[in-house]
């Protein structure tokens, strides 16, 4: 692994729209404003330029980050901190502690220099992280409609397209009828699952094991992020395994979580814990305690998309993961090869750095905004 150093770079954000819009409990999302981070590593002669993409939303409703705000705390609070020293990808979380939070922003500045790194030394990212299988498991997330025939029709359009796995979109009103019904039109065979996005309280656990009776693979996050102890409630009353989302922000953290009895599944997102080396820490955690994974997704470009389908190919990742076709959110990526879902399967990227070559074209046109990093800049260390 080689240390470089920071000469630059710079942050663009992006405007995508969806194919369809895709509504949650927390609100419909119909196009994508992504910040990109990109970086200029200087290895003695060579200068190589990483990308890494961040996951944070438009608006903190998912969890309180937001694009605005990353952009911010990169430049500002994130940056200077890596500035001037000899940097590999493994010490940037460590130089980046002391900020607090801010997990999303600190992946998308993490990636750009693995991306980077791994260009350098050639080495795929699967390959870094021992990855070993070369196809993974490709579900996908259904959203939330007026109506249930217009589910059904959705539904039905991602199982002939092959995917291996049905999330559908939960929230208060929208549960029981929509969950039967799916569950009765793909048949008891289909792995189905469903997410909540903390859209629930404990007063609704009694309702909440009322989906038992659908055999679903598990529940994923129906309670508030901070309400663990009514997660452990709820798995004690229910039958379908509770898995947790926006609860987990760290590899120490799922160890508690479990060890608490409030989830037996856990869902790894690498933007959500601060990069994909600690997500790689989730899933070691998770596995040495027998506890299924899965990769979430935040509606990533190809920037973000390739590397979380190697990390779905860790052997812990035990569950079909949110890993989609990109052909599910766009009608065309920013990246050259786009993920592409054949037989229910994606393939795992094979070429060095996180997995993607950018369309560069593609991107410059959809670019909304471009700032150029210049080399370093001293950290802002506190306040005043
Ligand atoms: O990328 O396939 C995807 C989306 C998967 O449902 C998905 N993500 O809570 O798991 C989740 C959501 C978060 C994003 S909703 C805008
Ligand atoms: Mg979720």
């Amino acid at each position: 692994m080689s240390a470089g150093l920071i000469a630059g770079g710079e942050l663009r954000r992006i405007a995508l729209d969806l194919v369809t819009p895709f509504r949650t409990s927390f609100g419909e999302e119909t196009a994508r404003n992504v910040l990109l981070v990109a970086v200029d590593m200087e290895y003695g002669d060579a200068t190589v330029r990483g990308w890494g993409e961040c996951v944070a939303m438009t608006a903190p409703l998912y969890s309180p980050e937001f694009v605005d705000a990353a952009a911010l705390v990169i430049e500002e609070h994130l940056l200077g901190r890596l500035a001037g020293q000899g940097l590999c990808a493994d010490d940037v979380a460590g130089h980046l502690a002391p900020v607090k939070g801010h997990a999303m922003a600190k992946a998308a500045v993490e990636m750009a220099i693995l991306d980077a790194e791994l260009r350098h030394d050639g080495t795929p990212f699967a390959s870094r992280i021992g990855a070993t299988r070369t196809r993974v498991p490709s579900g996908v997330s259904v959203g939330i409609f007026d109506d249930v025939d217009t589910l059904a029709a959705q539904v039905d359009a991602y199982m002939t397209d092959g995917y291996a796995r049905i999330k559908l979109k939960i929230e208060p009103g929208w549960d029981l009828e929509p969950v039967g019904m799916i569950r009765r039109l793909i048949g008891d065979d289909v792995p189905l699952q469903v997410d909540a996005n903390t859209a629930y309280r404990r007063e609704d656990i009694e309702h909440l094991c009322r989906l038992d009776e659908f055999g679903l693979l598990l529940i994923e996050q129906p309670l508030p992020e901070e309400d663990l102890l009514g997660h452990v409630r709820l798995a004690e009353r229910s039958t379908t395994p509770v898995c947790l989302d926006e609860s987990i922000h760290s590899a120490a953290g799922a160890v508690d979580a479990i060890e608490l009895g409030a989830c037996s599944v856990v869902n790894i997102k690498p933007g959500r814990v601060g990069g994909y080396l600690e997500a790689r820490r989730v899933h070691d955690a998770c596995r040495q305690r027998g506890v299924a994974v899965w990769c979430g997704g935040m509606l990533e470009t190809g920037i973000g998309r390739a590397p979380n389908v190697a990390l779905a190919a860790l052997d812990g990742f035990t569950l079909p993961g949110d890993v989609s076709g990109a052909d599910r959110f766009w009608r065309r990526d920013i990246v050259t090869d786009p993920v592409r879902m054949t037989d229910g399967t994606v393939p795992v990227p094979t070429t060095p750095g996180l997995g993607f070559d950018l369309d560069i074209e593609f991107l410059d046109q959809v670019t909304t905004a471009r700032r150029t990093l210049s080399g370093p800049r001293p950290a802002r260390r506190a306040d005043g």
